[in-house]
Formats: structure tokens, sequence, C-alpha cells
């Protein structure tokens, strides 16, 4: 399916008269300079926006890096939003909003100030060269699921329609760093 296509009635740069809000799974991820400020300031920006709201966020979670090229310890967290804007038109927004939190695209997979992906976008999905959804290293990256258990524990997975949730191994935890204003569990 199109990026576009997966949000009925919405073009690519925003949003169409009649588009109903979408359920989407940001996952923020930061691991140069002040993480947590970072992550804070990201939160704050998203929740300034007036095309999305806010649903629930999951805590703060401290985390390995993870593909051998990034050098720090990441923070992680996902935040669970409700939004009229397509697929690629968040997207750009997202992108927009790292660079403005001082991010510099360097190497994949590198050490960045602020790392904003699309985990899911409703039930859609999304297989283009800009855009993959649900995010492709959602199922095997535990610290996604962790977060995204406690800011949607109902998310489902289109293909299964079960939750996200039901893959999360027991066993692994996670230090709590930090949590959000408006962070529910
Ligand atoms: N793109 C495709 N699908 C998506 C999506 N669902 N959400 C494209 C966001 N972007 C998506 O991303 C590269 C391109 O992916 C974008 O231009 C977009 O069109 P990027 O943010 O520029 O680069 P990146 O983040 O280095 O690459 P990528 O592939 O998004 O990597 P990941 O999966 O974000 O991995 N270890 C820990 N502990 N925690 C982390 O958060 N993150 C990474 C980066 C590595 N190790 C980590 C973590
Ligand atoms: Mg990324």
């Amino acid at each position: 399916m199109s990026a576009d296509a997966a949000r009925p009635g919405a073009s690519r740069s925003g949003t169409a008269p009649d588009a109903r809000p979408v359920d989407v799974a940001l996952a923020l991820g930061a691991s140069l300079g002040d993480r947590a400020g970072s992550l804070q300031l990201a939160l704050r920006a998203l929740d300034a926006h007036p095309a999305l709201a806010i649903v629930r966020c999951s805590r703060i979670y401290a985390t390995q890096p993870v593909g051998g090229v990034a050098h720090q310890g990441f923070l992680n967290a996902v935040v669970r939003i409700r939004t009229p804007l397509a697929p690629l038109a968040l997207l750009d927004l997202c992108q927009s909003l790292e660079r403005r939190l001082g991010r510099r695209r360097a190497r994949s997979w590198a050490d960045r100030v602020l790392d904003i992906d699309i985990l899911l976008y409703g039930t859609a999905v999304i297989a283009t060269e800009r855009l993959r959804v649900p995010h492709a290293r959602l199922a095997e990256r535990d610290f996604f699921l962790a977060c995204l258990a406690e800011a949607w524990p109902e998310a489902p997975n289109p293909w299964t329609g079960l939750p996200w949730a039901a893959r999360l191994p027991a066993s692994r935890a996670y230090p709590v760093v930090g949590v959000f204003p408006m962070s529910t569990p």
C-alpha cells in the first residue's frame, strides 16, 4: 500500500478536509548531548503541534546501542499520538523536528541528538522507499516493545491482529531513567 493510500482521503502534503484522526506510535531515541532534555523538548513540540494530540507516553528507558555504529547509550521512549496527518506529512514533521533539535544526519544508525521513528500508523501496512510501517525493526527490539506496551498496550499487529505487547519477552528489563509530564503508567 502506498503511504498516501494508508490514510483514506489524505494528500501527500497534509490533511484532507474529511480526514479522521489515526492513532500512531512514535519512537523517540537520543544518544548525544542532553538526551533526556531532547526527548522532553521533542514531546513538548509534538504536544504544541495543532494537528496532533498526545494520548499517552511510555516512561523513558536507558538502552544499550544496537546495530554497531552508535557508541553511546540511548534513551528511548514511545509516544502514542492521535493525528489526521497523512503518513508522509507526519514523517516530514518528525524529520523537521529532528533538525530543529539539532540532529545532523551522518551515517545511518550513528549516535544522534534525536531520532523519531513512526512505529505504527493505525493498522496500516506501508512499504515505500521513504516509509516502512510497521517499523522494520519493531519486532526485534525489546525496548521498542517494552515502551509500546506502556504507551499503547493494545496496539494491534496488522498481520496477526494480536497486540504487539504479546511478543514482549518477560525476561528483559531496562532501567527507567525518567518520565514525561503526561506519562500515565
Ligand atoms: N524510514 C523508513 N521507515 C521509517 C519509519 N517507520 N519511521 C526512512 C521513520 N523513518 C523511516 O532514517 C533513515 C530513513 O528511514 C529516513 O529518511 C526515512 O525516510 P534516519 O532517521 O535518517 O536514520 P537512522 O535512524 O539512522 O536509520 P533507521 O533506519 O531509522 O534506523 P533506526 O531503526 O532508527 O536505528 N540502539 C538503541 N538502543 N536505541 C535506538 O533508538 N536506534 C538506532 C537507529 C540504532 N541503534 C539504536 C537505536
Ligand atoms: Mg530513524
